[in-house]
């Protein structure tokens, strides 16, 4: 009958072991504010069923200032699951909003809000192919 007193030990340090391990690989990373503000403008361009930009760039802690353009006859949608927004667009609107980048990652942005599908170019575009990311580096 092993030592109590080892045993609690052994329990610990298998603890600390699996909170190292979480920590590394699975955990948010998190960082402090910057003090930057990024001024950000996203364009749902008139039946393109895209957002431009698709992809943003900015360091952990950064705040991003978003303008969201729909320059559609039809409502948009923008919804940033990771920092709990989701906002409608209404028709030819512009809506703003700010986000503060608390945690390093990639982060979709996509439209939240049904808005049918057209031909674009030559090639088929729908409500899922409003999509976009954040990118979060923490270095
Ligand atoms: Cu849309």
């Amino acid at each position: 009958m092993p030592n109590k007193f080892i045993v609690i030990l052994a329990a610990a340090a298998v603890l600390v072991a699996v909170g190292a391990v979480y920590g590394k690989f699975f955990a948010v990373e998190r960082c402090p504010p910057t003090g930057v503000i990024r001024e950000i403008t996203v364009t749902a361009k008139k039946d393109g069923w895209r957002f431009t930009p698709e992809e943003i760039q900015a360091d952990c802690g950064d705040k991003l200032a978003f303008t969201v353009v729909n320059e559609d006859e039809y409502d948009h949608g923008i919804a940033i699951d990771a920092f709990a927004i989701s906002r409608r667009m209404p028709k030819e609107s512009t809506i703003e909003f700010e986000i503060s980048l608390t945690k390093a990652g990639e982060f979709p942005y996509y439209c939240s809000v049904p808005c049918g599908e057209g031909v674009v170019d030559g090639v088929k575009r729908t409500h899922f192919d409003m999509i976009g990311r954040i990118k979060v580096k923490n270095d």
